[in-house]
This record gives structure tokens, sequence and C-alpha cells, in this order.
């Protein structure tokens, strides 16, 4: 078993090239839950839809969220009847939050939920929340405290992050689903996500750093920042306003104690032997995901490096 954690796009595209890459069934991916948020009643779960859809080949290939080929009638509906739609959900994608909002007031655990989906989508690798208490993500700038979504998409992330709160995080605890991949994983790779928002609420769940210690398998990580700039949305503003350093080398030590090895980009080269100098391995590559072979063939360079990595 390979377990992945993830977040959003950018961990959702790695998560492809791991799932085309491997034999079927064998590919776990946690993903964080963090950024859930209650919308019109719905709960909506943007990065385990985000992977879900990623994997089924079902993501909307212009923006990497929602659904492939959407029409927007129920959102143009909802406006009509004086509703905000800054989140923008297309009929396809609703059916996916109303679905998990209904199982989930029938008593189904967010894991149970998930499962149904990925059955139903026919994927045969397992998509796990990283828990499935609630943790909301609470953002504090300097125009005051947003949820997630609120700072993330209706902010459009402009706003210095100035400290992040998991709200609920205390009550969260390992699922035995969870458990059982990280007790089965011949490999553990954290995917090139927003180290803070996304693999961040990941570790925080309780148990979470103690099960990958104990794991035997070794554990990588891929950059997400390449040139002191972040692939994809704030985790470079955000590392910087946080007091980390934003680059591969402030992700070096973000992640040090808990990983063997780093890939990084070849654009971060000069970088490779201060991260040694962490205790680490580097893997120097083109870490950049342009299109499906870069997926594929940067899952592949990093399942390799992990079984050099193998302690
Ligand atoms: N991101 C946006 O920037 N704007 C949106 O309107 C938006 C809608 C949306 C709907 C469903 C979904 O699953 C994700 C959606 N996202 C949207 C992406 C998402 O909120 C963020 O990428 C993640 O939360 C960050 O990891």
């Amino acid at each position: 078993m390979i377990v992945a954690l993830a977040g959003g796009v950018g961990g959702a595209k790695l998560a492809q090239g791991l799932y085309r890459v491997l034999p079927p069934d064998t590919l776990t991916v946690i993903v964080n839950t963090a950024d859930d948020f209650e919308l019109w009643g719905l709960h909506i779960s943007p990065d385990l839809d985000t992977v879900m859809y990623t994997l089924a080949g079902l993501a909307n290939p212009v923006t990497g969220w929602g659904v492939v080929d959407e029409s927007w009638q129920a959102l143009a509906m909802l406006r009509r009847y004086g509703y905000e739609t800054w989140f923008q959900i297309g009929d396809r994608d609703l059916a996916t939050h109303v679905a998990r909002s209904d199982w989930l007031r029938q008593g189904a655990s967010l894991t149970e939920v998930t499962q149904r989906f990925t059955r139903a989508l026919g994927l045969r690798a397992q998509l796990l929340p990283m828990c499935d208490a609630p943790v909301r993500t609470l953002v504090d700038t300097p125009a005051g405290r947003f949820e997630f979504q609120e700072y993330f998409v209706r902010r459009q992330h402009r706003d210095a992050v100035r400290g992040i709160e998991l709200r609920g995080i205390e009550q969260a605890q390992l699922t035995s689903p969870v458990r059982a991949a990280l007790a089965a994983a011949q490999a553990v790779v954290i995917c090139p996500s927003n180290p803070i928002v996304s693999i961040g609420p990941i570790l925080a769940v309780s148990g979470m750093r103690a099960a990958l210690h104990q794991t035997g398998a070794p554990v990588v990580a891929v950059s997400p920042i390449v040139g002191g700039k972040a692939l994809r949305g704030p985790a470079d503003r955000m590392l910087a306003g946080l007091g980390h350093e934003p680059s591969a080398l402030g992700v070096a030590r973000i992640y040090a104690g808990l990983i063997d090895g780093l890939v990084i980009d070849q654009a971060d080269a000069e970088q490779r032997a201060a991260i040694e100098a962490l205790g680490l391995r580097v893997l120097v590559t083109d870490a950049v995901m342009r299109d499906e072979e870069d997926r594929r063939r940067l899952a592949e360079e990093t399942l390799a490096f992990a079984r050099e990595c193998a302690r």
C-alpha cells in the first residue's frame, strides 16, 4: 500500500499520477478536511472532492476543482432567490454535496460517505478524510478572522496571514482505516499541497505523527514551493506571514523530523546541501506538473526516491 497525504489541486495532481502508475487498489489518499464548511445547509468537502474528481477523471481541467462539463442552473436560481454565490457550485458538483449532506444526516461518518462515492464512481483507490470529527481552519488577518473558504475564495486570499487556528482539532482522532493504511504503508508521499493549511491539519490529528513515525515505511514530501513561489495559491505568502522561509528549504524545515526525503525542483538545486544538512535526502527534478504525463513522471520518480529512502 502506498499512502499519500493531500490537500487541494496541487496534491490531487500528484495523487492522480500515483493512481495512474500504481496497480489498482494499492493507493490510499488521506485528505485534508479542515477547509470543509457548510453552505446553503450542505456539507462541502472541497479537498476530498477535488481529489475524488481528479482521480475519477471528472475534474474541471481549467480550474482543477469542480466537475468537468458543468452547467450552473442551480447557482443561477439560488442567486435569483437572493443567495450569495461567491462559492461556485455547479449542477453536477451539487449532487455530491446533496448526497453527502443527506448521508451524514442519516448518521453515516464522513469516511463512510466518501467510500460510497468512490465505489459509485468506480475508483480503485481508497480516499480517506483525515478524521471524522469536524475541524475548521480559521485564518487571522489584519482585516479580521475568517473561515477558510471566506479567506480563500470570497476574499481571493489577498489578506496577509497572521495566524491559523484549527478549531476542533483537539477532538480529532485517527480513524481505523487511516491507522490501518499507515500501518500497511510501504511508502508515504506528502503531496505538493500547502504545508500550513492542507498538510498541517492532517499532521495535527491526534496520533497522526506517531503513526507516521511508527510505520517502518519511508516518508517523502514533494515541495509545493518552486523558485520561492507557490505553484498555486497563497502558500508562499502564508509561509512568509507565519515566519517561515518561502522556499524548498523552508518546507524542508517544516517537515524535518517527520520525512526522510524531499523532492525539489531543479530551480532550487542550490538548496540541496542546506536541506541535506537537516538530515534529509533530496531528489532534484522537474517538480512542476503541467500535464498528465508530468503527473505520472513525477509520481514514478517520487516512488523510486521513496524506495531509496527506505530505512
Ligand atoms: N475555489 C475558488 O477559487 N472559487 C470557487 O468558487 C470554488 C468553488 C468550489 C466548489 C467546490 C469545490 O469542491 C471546490 C471549490 N473551490 C473553489 C476550490 C476550493 O475551495 C479550494 O481550492 C480549496 O479549498 C483549497 O484547497
